[in-house]
């Protein structure tokens, strides 16, 4: 199973420094509105309490990473152009990024904090521009691109509901399929908005927008990210940010800091652990003295005050809180935790909340979830049906009659 996060906002928000910072990639960064016009594609992490530890074994990860019992599991981030009012509509670089996001499983809406940039991405002076705007307006376009995609045929797709009885989840589906929408996610935003489907060819334009903006919230949630948090004016604007939209997650970020952190471990002037708090300098000789006082200020003023930079913050919170996925480790062995080639808890799973065995079977193989017998905790080494509930670094053999993983 794939997690896709989409970077969305602005030109200039930092987008591409947030993937960067992220990603370890080195994408072109700008101070021009439109630094990126194709889509950016990079995999990050995100980070939990690996299994090791209180199994108190060494463990050979294989598809994700562990340093001292912090796992770090991948996910793919979609940096996309900047969108700027009237982008549904084909203003700034149109529609095109909006279909970069099909796949996106949630976005992070990289806001400048700092409010010195106009709605286009245009300096302005600092302060001047109120970033509130910005979530308003990212918003509004996204309902806006949904809502072409739902109104097309939809004559004819309502005439079929109410003349032929077909299922409006269905054919919404059949329309929606190619955005990561799926039946669960539509039957939940026709029930929060108070609608009936039967009764879809009476829906007013009014109500078929409630369904399109709950359908959105429901299948690809915004969180934002108040990034330049290091910039003045960018802490009042992150308060005031957080006071006015309660219903959103609002999260400090620095983007430019994590990579300063990042590309320093890099090269082992320091130990830094993305989303850690803090960070340890191993060559003090590597650092100037204006680099040293920079690092300590960072330390001060972004890392105890915030709690760290925010990019790895936002991320596991986007996959954890929004998402409400749950890490499983596979094993072939329930008494040494191995796969066939005797690593120790090669790979772990972000699964949604509630998956349950056979369906655990299914991401790793179809064949496996098709000949599933049954699966083993090898925490307590019991036996679970298919039909238990996985709870978060479960470690689980699934005994197939195809052979065994
Ligand atoms: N101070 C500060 N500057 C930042 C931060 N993140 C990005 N920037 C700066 O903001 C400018 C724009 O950054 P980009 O990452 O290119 O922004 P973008 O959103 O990808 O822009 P487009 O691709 O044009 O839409 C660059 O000058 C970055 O150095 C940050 O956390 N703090
Ligand atoms: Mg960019």
């Amino acid at each position: 199973m794939g997690f896709d996060v989409g970077i969305v906002g602005k030109p200039s928000s930092g987008k591409t420094s947030f993937t960067n910072a992220a990603c370890m990639t080195d994408f072109k960064v700008g101070s021009y509105p439109f630094t990126t016009i194709d889509a950016n594609v990079g995999v990050t992490h995100v980070r939990t309490a690996c299994a090791c530890r209180d199994l108190g074994v060494e463990d050979d990860p294989k598809n994700s990473i562990c340093i001292d019992g912090v796992r770090l599991v991948p996910v793919k981030l979609i940096d996309v152009a900047g969108l700027v009012p009237g982008a549904h509509s084909g203003r700034g670089m149109g529609n095109q990024f909006l279909d970069d996001l099909r796949q996106a499983d949630v976005l992070i809406h990289i806001v400048d904090a700092s409010g010195s940039l106009d709605s286009e991405g245009q300096e302005v002076s600092s302060g001047s521009h109120d970033p509130a705007e910005d979530v308003r307006f990212l918003e509004e376009e996204l309902v806006e691109w949904m809502l072409g995609i739902v109104k097309k045929d939809w004559r004819r797709m309502t005439g079929r509901v109410r003349s032929e009885g077909a299922k409006l989840e269905e054919l919404l589906l059949e329309k929606l399929s190619g955005l990561k929408i799926t039946r669960g996610h539509i039957l939940k935003a026709i029930r929060a908005s108070e609608l009936k489907s039967e009764t879809v060819d009476k829906w007013t334009d009014d109500e078929t927008r409630l369904f399109v903006k709950t359908l959105q919230a429901v299948s690809k949630p915004i969180i934002i990210a108040a990034n330049k948090i290091d910039r003045p004016g960018a802490e009042e604007n992150y308060e005031r940010l957080k006071s006015e939209f309660p219903d959103y997650l609002v999260v400090p970020v620095t983007a430019l800091a994590e990579k300063v952190l990042k590309d320093l471990d890099k090269k082992g002037t320091i130990k830094y652990i993305p989303g850690d708090d803090d960070f340890s300098i191993l060559k003090e000789d590597d650092l100037g003295e204006g680099e040293r006082t920079q690092l300590e200020k960072l330390r001060e003023q972004i890392l105890k005050k915030y709690g760290g930079t925010g990019v790895q913050n936002i991320l596991n919170r986007a996959v954890f809180d929004y998402l409400k996925m749950i890490t499983v480790y596979p094993v072939q062995d329930a008494n040494s935790y191995q796969d066939g080639d005797g690593n120790v808890l090669p790979d772990v799973f972000l699964v949604p909340e509630g998956t349950t065995a056979k369906e655990f079977a299914g991401y790793i193989h179809t064949d496996l979830m098709e000949s599933f017998i049954h699966g083993v905790d090898a925490r307590t080494k019991m036996r679970i049906s298919d039909k238990h509930v996985l709870k978060d670094r479960d470690v689980i053999k699934i005994v197939s009659a195809k052979g065994q993983k």
